[in-house]
């Protein structure tokens, strides 16, 4: 049932049909101008939500802004197609992945149609299909060969009843039971394969300063990720094991170390858990690392301290993380939290060694150490002839002076283990052969396919036996595949680069081509991506562009991370049951009001609350435009009649047999003027994607076109081009309904083709023109109230001197120290005497605040043109006079940007 105003449904099915027919969104073969438009590709869930809906909005009115703005827009859509999801449903179903998958897909692309998404459908891209991942088996063999991939061992999760990995959504709550038999999960380790990302990770972090499209909150994420920390590695002696380093960001702190600590893992612990039971119980039982409390036992080892001799004690301790630097770490309690939490604990030593910087008296008082650590760099104390130095001095020379000891960064980033023990992605193309160890697939036997999908406990790879039985690519001996596949991380850090070429059958991409587009000019996605999607595809980048694959060295040249859609400020999620499904609202109020409530209700950035009653105010301005063009049509838009007899609508409080005057007025004047400052202003704000503050705009001029119509007999001319323009803006946002209207006033090319409305006038004109208007207004209105006029006779304005225009741009141009003796060396000044002196004076004590204004030609036309603005809300005459033509008293108080006011009573 629909509850819009007009037929929303057949505007809609026709023009999507008629772009079809005609391959309107087709990329250009020899695109000129490019710009490559990219939203997140969605998991096939089979069911497009609120978010996708807001996500693919954005993407699209970009793109179709961009097309009109004369580009070639590359605007394609794919499916990140494989996952844990698919095989799981096809376990409950009892079906397989793959159907499921491509299911769902179907469905998800009528419904992406239905929004009117204008996608290149022929460069779709599929995960799952091997046509697309045999390219992840090419890159694995390519960065095989350019040593950028190892295997080794890392923890998983295995449940011992079902004798399965897990994945870690797989495990359940905090007690870690599998999701399927509730057997508590162990940690196994297993051989797995790893891309060494960390080998890049310099290079990552630092190029996060070009990104100047990106959001900071985005780059902060990706900085914390990588969390690089430059520090020291300091050498301490303990009797029996030698020197073992520990890392430091404050080797500054060295006197204060009190204690040292190795992690539960460490060759030490190790090697005391077998002789000494309390510490094996320890291990087993009490280590706790995600704890609160820090935990630990000691070994009764002392290790010596490089700088002071001292011998401190050794601890074992489940806060000392096993693959954080060396695992070991020297603990300086009165200036680290957690060290001084132990030490609390433990009842050992805390020794302060910094003190707050007081450069004032040069008398570093003792920090209060007793509840919590001093954590700030401030002066050395208590350190021997460090004493006195600035706390990065002396890890300068403390690192420099002591044998052993060097510079050293750590990182927090770790390599990108991409081995996953299930079935459904791509499968790594290596075989174990007894002979030859693991070998790689030779590129001539890619794509590796997955075998048909049986439905066991386990992984299906495991129970494939025919598939998993093959020959050894070196020796022809019988091997076995592996079974583990990728990360589908994997598949979304190049998939950008699939879209350019995707008819390519020898390569993953295009080389030429790709260079043509990339990097991608606008991404736009979910803040959830903002570290491993993200940084994944920055690092695939990165790799290719170094083995002179590619020449972009970043993928994103903009990123937007568009807010949440959420329902009574809650997120919607399929969990909370408070989603409102964009099947309803297309049905019931068109895709357009759904697209175009969206855009208007936020900036994208923000999060926003669906709003049932927001989304019939935006169907009822589609109506308003529907009414604007109905008086001009020279074909009636036939699909998009309004629904008259509904009861519900108020309609037509225009005059419906509109006249049209063929002579210019001022408020023609006036009108073309605002048609002028809505194409500025839109077009600024849809290159920034400030989409609401555009469409706030093109809302504002059909506000303006009715009223103009209500009020007079518009100009023809005029009118016609205000409703050519409007609905033009509105196209990107609401393209069906425009385009309805746009062949109703009988264009013969589609409005998705057509060119974005020109402008002379700046931006910075516009705004200008807009609030001298809007203050003047103002101004008369605080006039009648202060002065308490009931009725107003007739209203001046006038218009500042030309003497304080050219005062005002002195002053702002100038950087003279007095204002008043430069302006008095200008003859024009001197010639206005004590007036100039006293404007001057003005200009000075305001001059940090001085904003550039409209030349008074341009003031006098612009207040010109908006009398009838004034009149109508006054309901009096309104003139708009040069100061020169004024009488003195009141041409005084003229002002550039301020003209003066006078009201007869
Ligand atoms: C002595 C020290 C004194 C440290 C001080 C800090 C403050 P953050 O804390 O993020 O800057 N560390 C070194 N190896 C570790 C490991 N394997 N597990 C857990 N912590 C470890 O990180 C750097 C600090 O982390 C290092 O500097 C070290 O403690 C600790 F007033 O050394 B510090
Ligand atoms: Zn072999």
């Amino acid at each position: 049932m629909t509850k819009g105003n007009y037929d929303h449904a057949a505007v809609e099915t026709h023009w999507q049909a008629a772009w079809d027919d005609a391959d309107t969104y087709r990329t250009p073969d020899d695109p000129s101008d490019l710009t490559y438009v990219l939203g997140m590709y969605p998991y096939p869930s089979g069911k497009l939500h609120m978010g996708h809906v807001r996500n693919y909005t954005i993407t699209d009115a970009y793109a179709r802004y961009r097309r009109m703005r004369g580009d070639d827009v590359l605007h394609p859509m794919g499916w990140d197609a494989f996952g844990l999801p698919a095989e799981n449903a096809a376990k409950e179903r009892d079906t397989n992945p793959r159907d499921w998958t491509y299911d769902c897909i179907e469905t998800m692309r009528e419904q992406m149609d239905s929004m009117g998404f204008g996608y290149d459908w022929d460069r779709e891209i599929t995960t799952c299909d091997p046509e697309y991942y045999q390219w992840n088996q090419y890159f694995f063999r390519e960065f095989y060969d350019a040593g950028i991939v190892e295997r080794r061992d890392a923890d998983v999760n295995w449940c011992p009843s079902c004798e399965t990995v897990l994945a870690d959504e797989q495990v359940e709550g905090e007690a870690e039971l599998c999701w399927r038999c509730d057997t508590a999960v162990e940690q196994r380790e297993l051989a797995q394969w790893f891309l060494k990302i960390t080998e890049w990770a310099d290079e990552l972090i630092d190029d996060i300063d070009r990104l100047e499209g990106w959001p900071n909150n985005v780059k902060q994420m990706q900085r914390n990720w990588i969390g690089r920390q430059y520090g020291t590695l300091l050498p301490f002696e303990i009797d029996g094991y030698g020197t073992i380093e520990a890392f430091t960001t404050r080797a500054d702190t060295i006197h204060g170390a009190t204690f040292f600590a190795v992690a539960t893992d460490h060759p030490i612990a190790d090697d005391l858990r077998a002789e000494d039971p309390s510490i094996e119980t320890f291990i087993t039982d009490e280590a706790d690392p995600d704890g609160d409390e820090p935990n630990g036992v000691a070994t009764g080892l002392t290790a010596t301290n490089p700088v002071t001799g001292d011998e401190i004690p050794v601890y074992i301790a489940d806060f000392v993380l096993s693959d954080v630097g060396t695992g070991a770490l020297m603990g300086v309690p009165a200036h680290d939290e957690r060290d001084h939490a132990f030490a609390t604990a433990m009842d050992i030593d805390i020794t302060p060694v910094v003190a707050p910087d007081t450069t004032d008296d040069n008398t570093p008082s003792t920090p209060d150490i007793s509840e919590t650590a001093y954590t700030d760099d401030g002066v050395v104390i208590n350190s021997g002839q460090y004493t006195g130095l600035d706390s990065e001095t002396a890890r300068e020379e403390i690192t420099t002076d002591t044998t052993g000891a060097e510079l050293d960064t750590q990182y927090r980033l770790r390599d990108w283990g991409i081995s996953r023990q299930r079935y459904w992605g791509t499968p790594i193309p290596v075989v174990y052969c007894d002979e030859c160890g693991p070998v790689l697939v030779p590129e001539e036997n890619l794509p590796v396919e997955l075998p048909s999908f049986i439905n066991t406990t386990g992984n299906p790879l495991e129970a494939a036996t025919d598939w998993k039985e093959t020959t050894c690519p070196e020796c022809d001996a019988a091997a076995t595949r592996e079974t583990d596949t990728m990360d589908t991380f994997v598949d979304s850090s190049w998939y950008f680069l699939r879209y350019i070429s995707p008819d390519v059958e020898t390569e993953p991409f295009d080389l030429e081509r790709a260079n043509q587009w990339m990097p991608v000019d606008q991404y736009v996605g979910g803040i959830e991506h903002a570290v491993m999607h993200l940084l994944y595809s920055r690092f695939f980048t990165k790799v290719l562009a170094e083995n002179d694959c590619l020449e972009a060295t970043e993928p994103f040249d903009n990123l937007l991370a568009q807010g949440m859609v959420q329902l009574n400020g809650e997120k919607m999620s399929k969990s909370k049951g408070n989603t409102v499904s964009p099947q309803r609202i297309v049905e019931e109020y068109g895709a357009d009001t759904a697209r175009l409530f969206m855009m208007q209700a936020a900036q994208p950035e923000r999060d926003f609350d669906w709003s049932e009653e927001g989304v019939r105010s935006t169907n009822q301005l589609l109506t308003r435009l529907i009414e604007l063009v109905d008086a001009i049509a020279e074909t009636k838009p036939d699909r998009a009649v309004l629904a008259r007899d509904d009861t519900s609508t108020q309609l037509s409080t225009l005059n419906t047999e509109t006249a049209f005057a063929d002579e210019r007025t001022p408020i023609a004047s006036y009108i073309d003027a605002e048609i002028d400052a809505a194409i500025a202003i839109t077009t600024q704000e849809y290159d920034e994607l400030s989409f609401s503050v555009a469409l706030r705009e093109a809302r504002d001029l059909v506000q303006t076109l009715r009223q103009y119509r209500n009020y007079t007999t518009p100009h023809a001319d005029t009118y016609r081009r205000g409703i050519e323009t409007v609905i033009r803006l509105l196209a990107p946002v609401a393209p069906h309904l425009t385009e309805e209207l746009y062949s109703a006033l009988d264009h013969d090319e589609f409005i998705t083709d057509a060119s974005w409305p020109q402008t002379d006038v700046e931006y910075d004109v516009v705004t200008k023109r807009r609030a001298l208007v809007e203050d003047t207004r103002e101004d008369v209105r605080q006039i009648i109230t202060v002065a308490d006029i009931d009725d107003p006779e007739a209203i001046t304005i006038v218009v500042s001197p030309a003497w304080k225009y050219t005062a005002l741009t002195t002053a702002i141009e100038s950087d003279a120290e007095n204002l008043i003796s430069e302006l008095m060396q200008n003859p024009t000044m001197r010639e206005q005497g004590d007036a100039a002196a006293e404007y001057g004076q003005q200009l000075q004590n305001e001059r940090e605040a001085l904003a550039t204004t409209l030349p008074p030609e341009r003031e006098y036309e612009t207040l010109h043109a908006a009398t009838w603005l004034i009149e109508r809300e006054f309901e009096a005459p309104v003139t708009v006079v040069h100061a020169e033509d004024a009488p003195a008293d009141v041409a005084r108080q003229a002002e550039p940007g301020r003209p003066a006011i006078d009201i007869d009573e």
